[in-house]
């Protein structure tokens, strides 16, 4: 028998929050708290997804504990491996542009300061070494940035 044990990788889920899902301009960032390997690197706004929760879903609550907000969610912005970019340590990431609906960001939960940046500013904070790729997508796709 030569059968092979493979963990599945645990989902995260991401939104990169714009002002206008069209026309984005301005993009919001925020910056981790925890854990302390992370803190002081900036993110996309997300987290795990739990047994048997629709990716979706997760997002919405995780933008609502972490951020109090309710948004739209619009495109997704599918990475390399499969649609997902890779997190590494058993992580992989589904993304999704969205536009706030309802709320003003504040950093309730794992993160303490946000920041909207502007056209130009985009690539401008210490993102997460696994989010730097996905914003050299966005800035790709987002002439306006
Ligand atoms: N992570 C990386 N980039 C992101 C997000 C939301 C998460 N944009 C990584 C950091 C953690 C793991 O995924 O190691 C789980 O995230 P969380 O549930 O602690 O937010
Ligand atoms: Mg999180």
């Amino acid at each position: 028998m030569s059968e092979q044990q493979t963990t599945p990788e645990r989902l995260v889920v991401a939104a990169a929050i714009v002002d206008d899902l069209v026309r984005p301009a301005r993009l919001l960032a925020a910056r981790r708290s925890e854990p302390p390997e992370l803190a002081g690197g900036w993110e996309f706004p997300g987290g795990k997804v739990e047994p048997g929760e629709r990716p979706l879903a997760a997002l919405h609550r995780e933008l609502r504990e972490e951020l109090g907000i309710a948004v739209e969610v619009g495109p997704e912005v599918p990475g390399p491996y499969d649609g997902r970019w890779a997190l590494g340590a058993g992580l992989s990431m589904r993304l999704w542009l969205a536009v706030v609906k309802e709320g003003v960001p504040a950093p309730l939960e794992d993160h303490d300061e946000l920041r909207w940046l502007g056209p130009g500013e985009w690539a401008g904070v210490p993102w997460l070494p696994a989010d730097v790729a996905v914003v050299e997508a966005l800035l790709e796709r987002c002439p306006s940035a």
